[in-house]
C-alpha cells in the first residue's frame, strides 16, 4: 500500500496516519516530524527548516524533495508507505511521481481528510495548549491555512485527474475518521 494523506493543518493526517501504517504494517513517514526532530537536535537541515516552519510557510521544495526521497530509499518501504505532509506543492507531488515510477511503483490512493476550517483552528488552538507547537498560534494558524489554500489545495485536482483522490469526512471523534479511512482504503484497492 502506497499512501499519501492530503488535507489542511489540523485535518488528522499525523493522527491518521499512526493508525493507518499500524494497520498495514508500513513506515509512516512524516516530513513536518522529521523537520522537528532536525531541528530538536540542531542539525544542518533543522537550522535550514525552522524559520519556515515557525513562520506558518512551506520549507524549500528541493529540501523536501531530497529528504523524501533519501528516506524512500530504505529497505522498509518496500512494502509500501503512508506519507504525511508529503507532497504540499503541486512541484513536490510531480517529482514524487517521477521517483515512484523509476522505481515502478506508484501510489495507489491519496486520502483527502476533509474539515471545516472552524474546526481546524480550534484543533490547532487545542494541540498549542497540550504540546506548545510553536507554529500552533493563532497568527501562525491563519498562515498555515492560506499557504494550504494558495499551494496545496491544488493537489486535489493534481491527484483527482489521476484517478487518485479519494475523500474522507474528517469530522468527529477519531476512531470514527479511522473506520472511514480504512473503509475507503479496502474500497480503493
Ligand atoms: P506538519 O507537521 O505536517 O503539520 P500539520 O499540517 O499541522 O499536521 P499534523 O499532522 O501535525 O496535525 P493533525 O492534522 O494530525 O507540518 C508542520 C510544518 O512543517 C509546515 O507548516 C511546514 O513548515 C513544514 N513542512 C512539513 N512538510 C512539508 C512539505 N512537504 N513541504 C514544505 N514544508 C513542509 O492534527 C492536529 C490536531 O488535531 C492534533 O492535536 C490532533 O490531536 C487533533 N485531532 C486530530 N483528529 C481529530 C479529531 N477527529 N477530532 C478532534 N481532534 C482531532
Amino acid at each position: 500500500m502506497r499512501l499519501v494523506l492530503l488535507g489542511p493543518p489540523g485535518a488528522g493526517k499525523g493522527t491518521q496516519a499512526v493508525r493507518i501504517a499500524a494497520e498495514y504494517g508500513i513506515p509512516h513517514i512524516a516530513t513536518g516530524d522529521i523537520f522537528r526532530s532536525n531541528v530538536r537536535e540542531e542539525t544542518e537541515l533543522g537550522v535550514a527548516a525552522q524559520g519556515y516552519m515557525d513562520a506558518g510557510d512551506l520549507v524549500p521544495d528541493h529540501v523536501v524533495n531530497q529528504m523524501v526521497a533519501d528516506r524512500l530509499e530504505q529497505r522498509d518501504c518496500g512494502d509500501g508507505f503512508v506519507l504525511d505532509g508529503y507532497p504540499r506543492t503541486v512541484p513536490q507531488a510531480e517529482e514524487l511521481e517521477a521517483v515512484l515510477a523509476r522505481r515502478q511503483s506508484p501510489l495507489d490512493v491519496v486520502l483527502s481528510f476533509e474539515v471545516p476550517e472552524e474546526e481546524l483552528v480550534s484543533r490547532l488552538l487545542g494541540r498549542a495548549a497540550t504540546e506548545g507547537r510553536t507554529d500552533d498560534t493563532e497568527a501562525v494558524i491563519g498562515n498555515r491555512l492560506e499557504v494550504y489554500r494558495t499551494q496545496t489545495a491544488p493537489l486535489e485536482k493534481f491527484y483527482a485527474e489521476r484517478g487518485l483522490l479519494t475523500p474522507v469526512d474528517a469530522m468527529g471523534p477519531v476512531e470514527d475518521v479511522t473506520r472511514r479511512a480504512l473503509k475507503a482504503l479496502r474500497s480503493s484497492g
